[in-house]
Formats: structure tokens, C-alpha cells, sequence
């Protein structure tokens, strides 16, 4: 028997069960191999700790390499995807999963990082530019995108799927990044240890005197509004500041547009200070010289901000008029400039990266080969206080795990199917069922979310939780203090109970309709549009709608949420999928403690036992026939040095039976099914048996002894 740390693939196991999954998973973390497989499916523990593996000697051992030649990597995983894409010209994708700190992003740049290191082997230069951008392109999202949370210091706060287009030789010639919901609302709010987005703390930190004064700012993050309600720690920002600036630079952004988006991040640590107050019946803005800090880094005039901030245009009857806000409007508007500016921006940079990847010199007629697309997702996360983002969040991850689940069953089946095999169902936690409950049409807690959103009578966040509590009363997946008043864990009534296939979160209803609406009033679009920055006038389109058009009424965040997700399922179930499955060894960020209950908890939500059963059932191993005759044929006087009595089928057939292994095995059409790890094991044992005589004999063979 072998010992667990060395199992490299969890089928492999004597019997499965949670007891020796668990004690394999630990003892190959301890000795330092965080990665394991399921087939091919990748998993990977967190190790918190630099590991050397990652260079260029390991990059030569798996380059072009099978998954089972090697020790397991993610490596391996990133070459099996590129190795399907050379030679069948198939689209494929990488799907990263896992909690919030689990490793997601670190694994998306290594892979990204393997990528670039095994094409181009004749060193074209434009292709070189493109995956320098593609690599750099990380930098700057993460310190615009990533923010220190109380699950991981460097978390993100947006969904990416990366695109990656290849040319007929396999080596990349471009790609498109696309985003997901950016968590705006920190903006404006920090949970108790959390920060802003990093950009706002490299700006205050990094930059230089002379610079800080262009933006009327001081260094320190706690005279701001914005960035002083949660923790105003400071990480390594100083050289932050300078590697994003340069990746900018080597991205091709102009001189100006870095100006701007500088600007951009200033202006909304100026608007976070200013303050209203109400004198005499009248709205005003109590610190001027915030505001004239934010107008004049924003291009406009103050005048303009401030009429915004204070007072709403409407248009009545063919005539407009002004009306003056109340604090809490002004203030409420305030907050949602200041979110929207930050959102905008984002989705700018984002755009101009896309713009930055494309191939100089590319026909028309040229395109792209193929693509491997590489999804890193905000992790499934539980806070103190969960909102309307955690909601968003956390069904994007249950997305995910119902494309995983539909995608391992659906490709095991299809196998078994293409090559005429007998196949036994295992059963499944389907999270069909939570993914209804929140998208159903008419009937899903988006739905009907929507629906108290654009209902004209007064509705708040009380009411649309007796709406939830109405519609999804009998869901075994939905609970509220108003449905339940015995239960304990709901303080409050207005807060509601989702149990997600990765364990039960409490959300506060309060927020879900301004979130959801998320309204910006017209007078500030109309501002920033009239904006002398070219730039930031680019970002605001639609303020050039003159007041008196009728605007129809947005979709809401929520819809637009669920129907990016809809859009991303459909992009990858078009390509072969596969998997990296990240779990987080403990909360502590520890490299060295291993905490079972944690990581029995992800491996039952994540399903990887099942995984390990469905991959059983199911057969350990399968081969084309070609390759496996390849590998053994050396085991048997019959098959070495050729097999000249026909088909490779039936080389493989007559080796087998030789050996006895013939009841462990099926014969598929174009494959070779091994049911049980031992028969693997003893093919490999007797292969590495022969292989020292094998040695010998071709040294023989050379010397001219035989
Ligand atoms: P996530 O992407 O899954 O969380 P990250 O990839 O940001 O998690 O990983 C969190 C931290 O763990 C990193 O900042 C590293 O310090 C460490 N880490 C992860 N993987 C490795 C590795 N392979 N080698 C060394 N250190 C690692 V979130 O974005 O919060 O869901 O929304
Ligand atoms: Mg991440």
C-alpha cells in the first residue's frame, strides 16, 4: 500500500471515504504538495507560503507532458488545456473555484504565467507585447479591483474571465477580458477591518509630494471619509504604486489617460468629505474646499457640482424646474456619485485593456485559432454583516457549482455512452434547486426584488421582505425571522436565511432596493458628460441626453447581474472544461495549520468525494490505445519490442489478458477502461520493474553486445 502523501490522484485511494480523503489531503499539505487530482480535475490547498515550484525547471518538466507523468500541478492542468487547443483546435477554459482566499487569483496567474512561458518559441515580438499585457494586465486590475476584506487581504472584488485567443501555432495573439459586478459599494463603506480598493491607498501612500498637492490630498488614509471607517493599515502600497504606473505605461495608456484615472481616484476622496447642512431652509455644502478640489480634478466647474450635489432637475410638462435636496437625499446622492465615478472608471480600464491586448498587425480575415478562457470569480463568502453584494456574490458561485456538477456528470456519461460502457449513476446534491430560488422568472428573489423596485407605490426593504417571505415561505432553501420566530440565528426580522451548497448565510434585506435600483440621479451624468476631460467625458455617453427626453427606466443591478451570469454559463459550456478546485486550509492565513473542520466542510460542499465516486464508478483510468500499448508494452514478451498481430486494441487485449488483468477491465471503442486502482498500480510497478533491464539492453544494444 502506498503511503497517502503519495497519492497523486484521490481515485487512487483504498476506499473512499471522508476519514481518507481527509488524511491524504492533510499529509500532502504537510509535506508540501498542495496539489492533488480527481481525474483531471485539480486540487489545490492554499499553502500561504512561497513554494518553489513555480519556476522555469518546473515549467520544462510539464511542458507538453501528460497529467499522470508528472507529480501533480496546476502546471499540468494549464498544459492539458493548451495541448487540446494545438492539436484539435478546440476552445477550451479553465474554471477556478473555491471560497473567498482559497487561491483562485494566485492560480489564474499561474497559469497565465505558464502559458506565456511555453509559447512563442521563435520569440516574435508582437506576440511577446501581447503576453506581456495579458500578464500585466493583472497588476492594474488588482489594484483597482482587490481590496483587503476579513477573509483575504488581497480579495476580489470583481469577477474576470479572461480570454485568451491563440493563432493556428498555438501561441497567443490577443484577448478579451470581460467583468463582472464590481463591489461599489465599498466606495463609500468598509466593514470593521476591511479597506477601500487598493487604488485609493497606493494613490495617498505612493505617489509623490509634489503630486499629492496637484490633488489637494494628504497621505494619510484617515482624514478620509472614504477611507478611515474600517482598517487604515497600511500594506505594501509604496511600490504598489509605482508597479501599477508601470504596468500603465507598458500597456500603452497615455500620458493623460493616467492623469485621469489618478484624477478620478483623488476627486472621490474629496467628495467622501463634503458635508451638507441645512441654513435657513436652504441646502449647502459645508466643506467648499472639498468640493472645489473634487470639480476642478473632475473638469467641471463648481458651480456645476455643486447645483448637482444640492438640487434635482426635473423636467415637468415641457418646463424644468430645480428643487433643492434634504440632507439625506444630497447626501444619498453624494455616495452614489461617488460609487458610480469609481464603476465607470473600472469598466474603462477594463475596456482600454481590451483595446492594449489586441494584436497590432492583424488582418481582418486573420483570426484568432482558438481560445483558452480562464474564469476567476469573487470566492463564496460569509461576513458579519452580508448585503445585497454577498447576494450577488455567493450566486455567482452557486452558478458555478451547478455548471461543475452538470459538466463532470454530463462528460463522465458522454464517455461511457461514445465508448459503449455500462454506466451507474452517483448520487448528487444538485444546487439546481438554490440557483431557482434565485433566478426563477417571476418567482426567483430576483424577480420579485425587481418587482418592489419598480412598483410605483411606497415600498421599502420591510416590504419586500414580506414579499420574499410570501412568494418563498415553503422553499427548503429560504428562512426569515418573520416565518420562523423561534430561530435564533435570525436576530432581526428584516434579515433572511439562503442555505447555499456551501453552508448558510444571513443576509440584511436593508439596501436590497437602492442597490438594486442603483439610481444616479441625471443631473450628475449630464455633469460629467459636459466634463473638459476628454477622458471622462468618454465615460458618460448617455449624459448627452437632453433633459426633457423621456429616459426609459435601467434594468436593474440584479437583472443585469443574472443575465451576465446566463452569458458566461453559455460561453464556457462551448468549450471543454477544466477544473481547478481551491480549498483554504484555515482562517488564520497559517502555512502551517490544517483545519479539519474547515476543509471538511469545503470538500463535502464542493462535492469532491462524489467527484472521486462518479471518476470510480467509473473507472480510474482510461487510455487511447495507441498510448497505452506505448507505455506498457515493455511488460509483455508479446507486445515488446512491436506487436505485429494487428490493432493496437488488440495489443492492448493480449497484454492484459497475460497479465491476468483482464476481469478489471472494459474495452471501449477507442479507449481502454482500468476499474481499480491496484491494476494500475501493478502495470506501473511491473513498467518500473523493467525499465532499469530495458536500460541496460539498449546500452547492450549500442555497444554492439547483442
Ligand atoms: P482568492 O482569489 O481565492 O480569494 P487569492 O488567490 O487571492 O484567493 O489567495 C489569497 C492569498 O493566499 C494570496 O494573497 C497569497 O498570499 C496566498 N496564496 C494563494 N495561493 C498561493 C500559492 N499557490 N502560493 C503561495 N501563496 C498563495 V477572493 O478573490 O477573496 O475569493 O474574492
Ligand atoms: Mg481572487
Amino acid at each position: 500500500m502506498i503511503s497517502s502523501d503519495a497519492i497523486r490522484d484521490f481515485v487512487l485511494m483504498d476506499e473512499i471515504t471522508m476519514e481518507k480523503f481527509m488524511e491524504t489531503l492533510k499529509k500532502r499539505f504537510q509535506s508540501g504538495k498542495i496539489y492533488t487530482y480527481i481525474g483531471e480535475v485539480c486540487v489545490s490547498v492554499n499553502p500561504y507560503r512561497h513554494l518553489n515550484i513555480y519556476g522555469t525547471d518546473f515549467i520544462n518538466k510539464y511542458k507538453g507532458r501528460e497529467l499522470f507523468e508528472n507529480p501533480p500541478h496546476v502546471f499540468a492542468i494549464a498544459d492539458a488545456a493548451h495541448r487540446v487547443l494545438k492539436q484539435r483546435h478546440q476552445d477550451t477554459c479553465i474554471l477556478i473555484s473555491g471560497e473567498s482566499g482559497a487561491g483562485k487569483t494566485e492560480a489564474s496567474k499561474i497559469i497565465m504565467k505558464y502559458i506565456a512561458a511555453v509559447t512563442n518559441i521563435h520569440g516574435q515580438s508582437e506576440i511577446e507585447r501581447v503576453k506581456n499585457v495579458l500578464i500585466q494586465s493583472n497588476a492594474i486590475l488588482e489594484t483597482f479591483g482587490n481590496a483587503k476584506t476579513n477573509r483575504n487581504d488581497n480579495s476580489s472584488r470583481f469577477g474576470k474571465y479572461m480570454d485568451i485567443e491563440f493563432d493556428y501555432k498555438a501561441d497567443p495573439v490577443g484577448g478579451v477580458i470581460t467583468n463582472y459586478l464590481l463591489e461599489k459599494s465599498r466606495v463609500i463603506h468598509q466593514q470593521a477591518g476591511e479597506r477601500n480598493f487598493h487604488s485609493f491607498y497606493q494613490l495617498l501612500r505612493g505617489s509623490m509630494d509634489s503630486d499629492l498637492k496637484k490633488y489637494d490630498l494628504v497621505k494619510d488614509p484617515s482624514k478620509y471619509f472614504y477611507t478611515n471607517q474600517g482598517s487604515v493599515e497600511v500594506l505594501n502600497e509604496k511600490n504598489d504604486y509605482k508597479s501599477t504606473n508601470s504596468a500603465f505605461r507598458t500597456l500603452g495608456f497615455e500620458k493623460e489617460e493616467i492623469d485621469t484615472v489618478w484624477r478620478i481616484v483623488a476627486s472621490i476622496l474629496h467628495l467622501g468629505n463634503i458635508d451638507f447642512q441645512m441654513q435657513e431652509d436652504e441646502l449647502v455644502i459645508a466643506n467648499k474646499f472639498h468640493l472645489s478640489s473634487a470639480a476642478r480634478l473632475l473638469n467641471v466647474t463648481t458651480k456645476d457640482l455643486s447645483d448637482a450635489l444640492t438640487q434635482r432637475v426635473i423636467a415637468a410638462g415641457g418646463s424644468v424646474m430645480r428643487k433643492d435636496h434634504d440632507v439625506k437625499s444630497a447626501e444619498y446622492g453624494r455616495d452614489a456619485l461617488a460609487k458610480a465615478i469609481y464603476d465607470r472608471l473600472f469598466s474603462w480600464i477594463v475596456n482600454r485593456i481590451n483595446r492594449a491586448i489586441v494584436f497590432k498587425g492583424r488582418q481582418q480575415q486573420q483570426r484568432y485559432n482558438s481560445v483558452i478562457g480562464v474564469l476567476d470569480i469573487y470566492g463564496f463568502e460569509i461576513f458579519d454583516n452580508n448585503s445585497f453584494e454577498q447576494f450577488c456574490i455567493n450566486y455567482c458561485n452557486e452558478k458555478l457549482q451547478q455548471l461543475f456538477i452538470e459538466l463532470v456528470l454530463k462528460q463522465e456519461q458522454e464517455e461511457y455512452q461514445r465508448e459503449g460502457i455500462e454506466w451507474t449513476k452517483i448520487d448528487y446534491f444538485n444546487n439546481k434547486i438554490i440557483c431557482d430560488l434565485i433566478e426563477q422568472p417571476h418567482k426567483g428573489i430576483i424577480a420579485i426584488t425587481d418587482e418592489a423596485c419598480l412598483s410605483v407605490g411606497k415600498v421599502n426593504d420591510e416590504t419586500l421582505i414580506g414579499a420574499l417571505d410570501k412568494n418563498l415561505g415553503n422553499h427548503p432553501h429560504y428562512t426569515s425571522r418573520q416565518l420562523k420566530p423561534m430561530d435564533k440565528e435570525l436576530k432581526h426580522k428584516e434579515h433572511f436565511r439562503i442555505t447555499h451548497y456551501a453552508g448558510d448565510v444571513i443576509y440584511s434585506i436593508y439596501g436590497f432596493i437602492e442597490k438594486n435600483k442603483d439610481t444616479l440621479y441625471q443631473d450628475f451624468k449630464r455633469m460629467l458628460h459636459k466634463s473638459t476631460d476628454k477622458n471622462l467625458s468618454e465615460m458618460w455617453p448617455e449624459g448627452a441626453q437632453d433633459i426633457k427626453a423621456t429616459t426609459k427606466r435601467p434594468l436593474t443591478a440584479g437583472t443585469l447581474f443574472q443575465r451576465s451570469m446566463v452569458d458566461l454559463v453559455q460561453t464556457l459550456l462551448k468549450k471543454e472544461p477544466f477544473y481547478v478546485r481551491c480549498i483554504k486550509p484555515n482562517d488564520i492565513k497559517s502555512p502551517s495549520v490544517f483545519d479539519d473542520v474547515r476543509v471538511e466542510h469545503q470538500v463535502r460542499y464542493l462535492g469532491l468525494l462524489e467527484n472521486v465516486r462518479v471518476r470510480r464508478a467509473g473507472f480510474v483510468h482510461r487510455q487511447r490505445y495507441d498510448k497505452f500499448l506505448l507505455r506498457y508494452k515493455m511488460i509483455s514478451q508479446y507486445t515488446w519490442p512491436n506487436f505485429r498481430g494487428g490493432s493496437d486494441r488488440e495489443g492492448v487485449k493480449v497484454l492484459m489478458d497475460e497479465k491476468g488483468f483482464s476481469n478489471d477491465i472494459k474495452y471501449g471503442k477507442t479507449k481502454i477502461f482500468i476499474r481499480s486502482p491496484q491494476t494500475l498500480f501493478a502495470l506501473e510497478k511491473q513498467r518500473n520493474d523493467m525499465i532499469p533491464h530495458i536500460v541496460t539492453l539498449l546500452q547492450k544494444q549500442v555497444r554492439g553486445w547483442i
